[in-house]
């Protein structure tokens, strides 16, 4: 039987849709059901505002939104539910500047949960969404270790490729420009 979404993922367009595909992809590695969805709050309002209202009623636990530009999708749905908003800022013409200062800057009262502009933020994001699931789930939880000594063992084997590439080629070169001086 397939699961019950307990994370939305929405974007403000389908032009998102590449950069937003980066946390769907990544609930999926950690096994979380999520949705997909496009809704705008400056194109459909009503739709958005509608979404937000009964998130938490459909089951969903965490809002992933992103949006381009003069962003204020994550913002409207946060002020509309009590579940936690992850904004990702889009990159645009402005690199982006624009969708972060739209989703950072929200008044006292309402936060967003801001990660970093493009790919990195909605992976961030989906790690962030897993992580607040995480609290109540030891499995979940457990997933979430593994993955820090996944990064760690990426860390190790870029470490191990420097030393016996770069290095090794540095000492090589040494040793031509000793013999030939010699
Ligand atoms: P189009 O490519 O459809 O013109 O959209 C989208 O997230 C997208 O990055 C361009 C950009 O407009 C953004 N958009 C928002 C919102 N709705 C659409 N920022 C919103 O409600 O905040």
């Amino acid at each position: 039987m397939k699961k019950k979404p307990v994370v939305s993922v929405i974007m403000g367009s389908d032009s998102d849709l590449t950069t937003m595909m980066n946390a769907a992809d990544t609930l999926r590695k950690f096994g979380i059901a999520y949705e997909l969805k496009i809704s705008s709050a400056h194109r459909t309002p009503e739709k958005t505002a509608a979404f937000a209202k009964n998130a938490k009623k459909k089951g969903i636990k965490v809002i992933i939104a992103g949006a381009g530009g003069a962003a204020h999708l994550a913002g409207v749905i946060a002020a509309h539910t009590t579940l936690p908003v992850i904004g990702v800022p889009m990159e645009t013409v402005l690199d982006g500047v624009d969708s972060l200062l739209s989703i950072v800057q929200m008044p006292a009262g309402i936060p967003v949960a801001t990660v970093a502009v493009g790919k990195a933020g909605a992976i961030n994001a989906a790690i962030l969404a897993v992580q607040i699931l995480g609290v109540s789930s030891s499995t979940i939880n457990k997933k979430l270790e593994d993955h820090k000594k996944e990064l760690i063992k990426k860390v190790e084997a870029k470490n191990k490729k420097i030393e016996t590439t770069v290095l090794v080629t540095k000492q090589d070169r040494g040793k031509t420009r000793k013999n030939k001086k010699s």
